[in-house]
């Protein structure tokens, strides 16, 4: 009885969040909650978020449909002052938001103050863009007259975001949604609701007006695909799975919604025999077991020549062996638990079909953590495999976790081809003195990211980031280049001769 009492009692102390909606914190329609865990000890529970269903989507895009008319005509630097104001905001919270991430999802605070120092950067970002926003002028094929291109909003855009940046990638979306003048329907993952309810607190605290900026928690299958389908919707921005990225794609598609997708890697790094070996071990190791590998950049092949094979993977053997793993909120850990149990069972049958169906031999790791600090958690040890064929699954497929690949090649030309031979296209890079060899893998290796002396990881606000291949659909998010996702072109003529002028008329002929 004790124990049912203890555990009520905590169950009364957790914190319950609410969908914000028109400017309001709602309960979900159907007055259901889930409960997000903490990924480091799941004996503790970070809050109880709406469970929500159809119902709180369908009011959310209201909300955003009411505001979108407002909003589309407050002028962009006025919209621009609201976002430096929000990252004015997000710098003093770094902290607390930082810490509350880390509680919800596990990466070392040293990362997720990163993860929030990347949604300031965004926001201020997009709020520069506020005074710009540029559009063009050409000229006509016509006398007297003028051509333009002016940039418009899209309406309402659905943003769909994954656990794994829970800050940096709804920023990523709705910052740019915002300065085109767009409203927005925010859906974050289950895993991490909590900093996108930050993030969206933060907006309201800016002063961003009611229903411009809504967020609904919940379950993909049900929310998700309620924000996909629903025909207000003009736009889907989805970051995950390209398995699931497919199906939205698919509905957006038969309804004619503007669909814009981030979805897997399996990056490269490239270890010539000419390279700093040693800082081309730091990059494998950082570039592998950041975020526990749980990023779409991840260093999860390792490529390396032949001549420096053995030391390389010895060094990085060593270095793997040496993470401290342990609970993201100490100071002194390395790397933190994977986020639940589903990601420990994928990861845990990639590391059995590396040894058993691929035939790679297991270096370093290979097992999950459960004793003492690791009773309550979801940690995985580093991961390296070494002997690795390219077409074994563990080297083609996204493990999402800490398991990374090593690969021995003869020469560069043949890394190209092992880099290329993947569907995904996100991240590459290459470790070389030799400017001419950097060079020609940039040019000849298919992806949107690529990277000389520096891990897959680390992309910057201001860069393009998407990929090619089964990684996207075109699109590159962040970068002035992501207006051209939230923003219609429309081409304006204005003909100040006078008369009617017939454009399309052959000439020639007249
Ligand atoms: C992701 O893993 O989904 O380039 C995004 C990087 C980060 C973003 C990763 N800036 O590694």
């Amino acid at each position: 009885r004790k124990k049912n009492e203890r555990a009520a009692a905590r169950r009364t102390a957790v914190k319950t969040y609410y969908n914000y909606i028109g400017g309001e914190w709602v309960r979900p329609a159907a007055g259901e909650f889930f409960e997000n865990i903490n990924p480091a000890d799941t004996r503790d529970v970070v809050g109880r978020f709406p469970l929500s269903t159809a119902e709180d989507i369908a009011r959310a895009v209201e909300a955003a449909a009411d505001a979108f008319d407002r909003w589309r005509r407050t002028p962009a630097p006025r919209r621009a002052e609201l976002l430096f104001r929000l990252g004015e905001i997000l710098v003093r919270n770094k902290e607390r938001f930082a810490a509350e991430m880390t509680r919800e999802m596990g990466k070392v605070l040293k990362e997720t103050g990163g993860d929030v120092q990347e949604a300031i950067d965004c926001t201020y970002f997009a709020a520069g863009e506020g005074r710009r926003l540029h559009g063009f002028t050409t000229p006509s094929e016509l006398p007297d007259k003028f051509a333009m291109c002016v940039r418009q909003p899209v309406g309402i855009c659905g943003l769909i975001t994954p656990w794994n940046f829970p800050m940096a990638i709804p920023s990523w979306k709705l910052m740019p949604a915002l300065i085109c003048g767009n409203t927005v329907v925010l859906k974050p993952a289950e895993d991490t609701p909590l900093s996108a309810i930050n993030l969206v607190k933060a907006c309201e605290e800016a002063g961003i007006p009611p229903g411009v900026v809504n967020v609904v928690t919940g379950y993909g299958e049900t929310v998700g695909a309620a924000l996909t389908e629903h025909a207000g919707v003009r736009l889907i921005s989805f970051t995950g799975s390209t398995e699931t990225g497919r199906i939205v794609a698919s509905k957006c598609a038969e309804r004619n919604a503007i669909c814009s997708l981030e979805m897997g890697g399996k990056n490269v790094i490239i270890v010539m025999d000419d390279a700093d070996l040693d800082l081309a071990i730091e990059g494998a190791v950082w570039g592998a077991f950041g975020t526990s590998g749980q990023r779409c950049t991840a260093s999860s092949r390792l490529v390396v020549h032949k001549k420096v094979y053995k030391r390389f993977s010895q060094m990085l053997i060593e270095r793997a062996r040496a993470l401290r793993v342990g609970n993201g909120a100490d100071p002194e850990t390395e790397m933190g638990p994977v986020i639940n149990a589903d990601a420990v069972a994928k990861i845990m049958g990639y590391i059995e079909i590396g040894q058993r169906e691929d035939g790679a031999k297991l270096a370093c790791g290979g097992k999950r953590l459960t004793n003492g600090e690791y009773a309550h958690g979801y940690f995985i040890e580093p991961t390296v495999f070494v002997d690795v064929a390219p077409q074994m699954r563990i080297a083609q497929e996204e493990i999402f976790g800490p398991v990374t690949a090593v690969i021995p090649t003869d020469s560069l030309e043949e890394a190209i081809e092992i880099a290329n031979g993947v569907r995904y296209g996100l991240s590459a890079s290459i470790y070389t003195q030799d400017v001419n060899r950097a060079f020609h893998a940039m040019n000849e290796i298919y992806t949107g990211i690529f990277y000389i002396n520096a891990p897959t990881i680390g992309a910057e606000v201001h860069l393009p980031f998407g990929g090619t291949k089964a990684t996207g659909n075109g699109h590159r998010e962040a970068g002035t280049q992501v207006l051209d996702i939230f923003s219609e072109w429309k081409a304006v003529y204005v003909d100040y001769s006078g008369r009617l002028q017939r454009a399309q008329i052959d000439t020639a002929k007249m």
